[in-house]
């Protein structure tokens, strides 16, 4: 049984008040362990202790010592692997085909990405004329923000808490980290590589917990915390906002999506079909990238959907450790009793049903898992809730469609803008409709192919700001111009 603790100021404890909450194994049902809840009190420490940090140790350490410390974190990861593949699987139920090759070789990316580039990023400075004839050199400084506040959710828990604090630590900054209380494991595995290679206490402290009354609120709410980088859904953002603004205190959010994927008759069928089985059924449907409104251009409609039907009846469910495994459960069964009611949904506002639509009988110990079928949808109209509403499962709606400029505007008819997928063979064509989506990244014949220094980020109720590279570089630091008459 694990034995999930909090990391403050480089030490494991329990919560000041005792809470404990129980770790979940999605795919069984079973519990792995226990979890420490932090409340108040507890995040006011790990705060303390990151301030500390910023005012010791951490903050008087030449750039390359800390860019060093990050990047054998990474190591850490790379050399724990094995652990982390496994917590990472048993928190979620995600296959170790997608968690081996996505979820844990990204997270270490993430961490090693800032560690290199930060180092290499110029400074802005200009030597301009001054009114009285003489000259003026500016130069621009940059500056950690302080304590930031890294709030990540459940889907895929290593890698987009290491795509917060790589760019975090690289610049500066000390955080206090608040995962998703459905997946407490990996967070708790870096601070023990934390500890391992000798991070200064109070960089890096681990608060678990919720929202609402618990570790969420009160980091959001701290005075002391700088900035809130949040991953999760768009209503919990509209939640950290207003908690957030008697303090002040930029956020970074990267939310919800309802993105379009959009097939023309001239795209590579079979490549479409699998990109397009990928991008919906993924991880359970559990990406923000994920695609839930499929367009398929009339002529190739029929063929299109029947070939889908055939890719989701091929993906095998199955012990999430075992490599043939295509599908792994929901997160828990509250999610699954929401994604069930999508489907219910989808009868009663006239949809058909074309695969899927209900909860597998997998037998023995899978039964208390949180399965679900991965399902298509078609027949609905575009104001159908199942069509504009976020589902968040294995779940998309295919519509036909006649004419691009059709297409675009209603694969734009959202209140979303995360992203979309274009398949074509027409490559000018590509590009028209890149241009002309209201989102903040295109797939053109593709789907979850990111260099990590590109901007990440949404539109719309998706998100505010931009993450990536330079872009998240940007967020966690501030910058400072100093202006020197010469
Ligand atoms: P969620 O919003 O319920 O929870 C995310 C995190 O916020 C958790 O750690 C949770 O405890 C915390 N939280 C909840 N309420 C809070 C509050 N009031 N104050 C502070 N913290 C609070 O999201 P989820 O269910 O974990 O994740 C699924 C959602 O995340 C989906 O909507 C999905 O689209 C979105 N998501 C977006 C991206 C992206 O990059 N755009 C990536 C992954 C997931
Ligand atoms: O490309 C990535 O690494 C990234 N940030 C993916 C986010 C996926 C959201 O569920």
């Amino acid at each position: 049984m694990s034995d999930r603790k909090l990391y403050i100021n480089g030490e494991f404890c329990s919560s000041s008040t005792g809470d404990t909450f129980a770790n979940i194994n999605p795919a069984t049902g079973a519990t792995n362990g226990i979890v420490h809840e932090a409340k108040a009190g507890d995040v006011d420490r790990a705060v303390q202790a990151a301030k500390a940090a910023l005012n010791g140790p951490w903050g008087t350490m030449p750039q390359a010592e800390r860019l060093k410390l990050l990047a054998a974190a990474a190591d850490g990861i790379r050399r724990r692997f094995d652990d982390f593949l496994a917590a990472e699987i048993q928190d979620t139920g995600k296959p170790v085909s997608w968690a081996s090759k996505i979820d844990i070789p990204r997270g270490a990316a993430n961490l090693q990405l800032f560690a290199d580039l930060t180092r290499n990023i110029p400074n802005e400075s200009y030597v301009s004329d001054t009114p009285d004839g003489g000259k003026a050199l500016n130069y621009a400084v940059r500056q950690p923000l302080g304590v930031v506040g890294v709030i990540c959710p459940w889907n895929l828990p290593l890698l987009l808490m290491t795509w917060k604090v790589g760019p975090a630590l690289a610049a500066g900054n000390t955080v206090v980290v608040k995962p998703s209380e459905e997946t407490p494991s990996t967070a708790t595995l870096l601070a023990e590589v934390m500890d391992e290679i000798g991070m200064p206490a109070g960089v890096y402290n681990v608060v678990h917990g919720f929202g609402p009354n618990s570790a969420g609120q009160a980091l959001v709410q701290h005075p002391d915390v700088a900035a809130i980088t949040f991953t999760g859904a768009s209503a919990t953002g509209q939640r950290i906002m207003a908690d957030a603004s008697p303090t002040l205190k930029p956020l970074s959010f990267e939310l919800g999506g309802k993105n379009p994927a959009i097939v023309f008759a001239d795209a590579d069928f079979d490549a479409a079909v699998a990109g397009t089985v990928r991008s919906a059924f993924s991880n359970c449907g559990q990406v923000c990238l994920c695609s839930e409104r499929v367009y398929v251009e009339r002529p190739i409609f029929d063929r299109f959907v029947a070939a889908l039907k055939q890719g989701a009846e091929a993906l095998k469910y199955g012990p999430p450790i075992d490599e043939s495994t295509g599908i792994g459960p929901l997160i828990s069964k509250q999610h699954r009793d929401k994604v069930v009611s999508y489907y219910e949904l989808a009868r009663a506002e006239g949809a058909t049903i074309v695969t899927g639509g209900g909860v597998p009988s997998l037998g023995e110990e899978w039964d208390a898992g949180s399965w679900v079928e991965p399902t298509i949808l078609t027949g609905l109209g575009d104001d159908a809730r199942c069509v504009r509403e976020e589902i968040f499962g294995p779940v998309c709606h295919v519509a036909p469609f006649d004419r691009e400029d059709e297409v675009i505007r209603r694969a734009n008819d959202t209140e979303y803008g995360l992203c979309a997928a274009v398949w074509t063979s027409d490559l000018q064509r590509g590009h028209r409709i890149a241009a002309a989506m209201d989102c903040g990244l295109v797939w053109l014949n593709s789907w979850f192919l990111r260099d990590l220094r590109t901007p990440f980020g949404g539109t719309g109720a998706s998100g505010i700001g931009r993450e990536g590279g330079i872009h998240s570089v940007n967020f966690y630091s501030e910058l400072k111009n100093v202006c020197v008459k010469l």
